[in-house]
């Protein structure tokens, strides 16, 4: 494997620094078009609120994506479900709920920005539901949410990623409300016991590492986000968090990930 390989965790919205970060390495231009040569790169979803332009940022994703002949691509994350939920349900209610509940409640709760609703388009939404929710890569187990809920959908990385594209395909609000709930949760690998779950992931969906964004590193190192340069390796090593935190001040990271992970 000789192609750098690069993941960048949640973005919310913050096209120009997303920008600055990916042309420091040299993967996009000034204007912001694909550079990468035959680099990889993997987003890891959480494009959408808390910042100012999620749309940009997901039509910038689709953009390099296309220029780099399908090089650079994304998994969604909880946002994305999010962003979705709140476009096709509003403030209906979730059925049997034992309280009201709705997407629009969670989507304002959450950051939503109307003017992200305003623009979200067909193709976008066609683009963000035909993405997957886990991904192995050179033995790097990409997925968004640090969490083993992901395994409630099925046993195969293929499995899934299926089951919640369809999910997303249809219009039942519990099974997308579900979605939503499961890949809000966090944390799985942080205990004492966070190195033998994470194996446990890793010798059910394969994998030598699991990589996840969506719980912020200075949070779990009780720093101010300003302070993080680098990703974190935890849990016995066996896992990469990169999201830094970059809608509450920390920096954007572009992590290349090692070929020499040790299984
Ligand atoms: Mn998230």
């Amino acid at each position: 494997m000789e192609r750098p390989l690069f993941v960048v965790g949640d973005v919310h919205g913050h096209l120009a620094e997303l920008t600055r970060a990916l042309h420091a390495r040299d993967l996009v231009d000034e204007a912001g078009d694909w550079t990468g040569g035959d680099a990889e790169l993997w987003f890891l979803g959480d494009f959408v609120d808390r910042g100012p332009d999620g749309i940009g940022v997901i039509e910038f994703v689709m953009r390099l994506a296309e220029q780099s002949s399908g090089q650079v691509n994304a998994l969604i994350g909880n946002h994305e479900v999010l962003l979705l939920g709140m476009h096709r349900f509003g403030d209906e209610n979730v059925p049997n709920a034992p309280t009201p509940r709705s997407f629009a409640r969670s989507w304002l709760l959450n950051g939503g920005l109307r003017s992200d609703q305003d623009r979200l388009t067909d193709r976008h939404i066609e683009w963000l539901t035909s993405r997957p929710v886990l991904h192995l890569v050179d033995d790097h187990l990409l997925m968004h949410s640090d969490t083993m809920a992901y395994l409630e959908w099925g046993t195969t990385i293929d499995e899934v990623n299926d089951a919640v594209h369809a999910v997303l395909e249809g219009h039942d609000l519990g099974a997308w409300w579900e979605c939503w709930r499961k890949m809000t949760t966090r944390y799985a690998f942080r205990g004492a016991d966070g190195g033998a779950v994470a194996v446990e992931l890793l010798d059910v969906l394969g994998g030598a590492e699991v990589v996840h964004g969506h719980s912020v590193i200075a949070d779990q190192l009780g720093v101010p986000p300003e302070e993080i340069d680098g990703p974190l390796r935890y849990a016995d090593d066996k896992v990469l968090a990169i999201d830094a935190g970059l809608f509450s001040g920390g920096p954007c990271l572009v992590v290349e990930l090692d070929d020499s992970v040790v299984p």
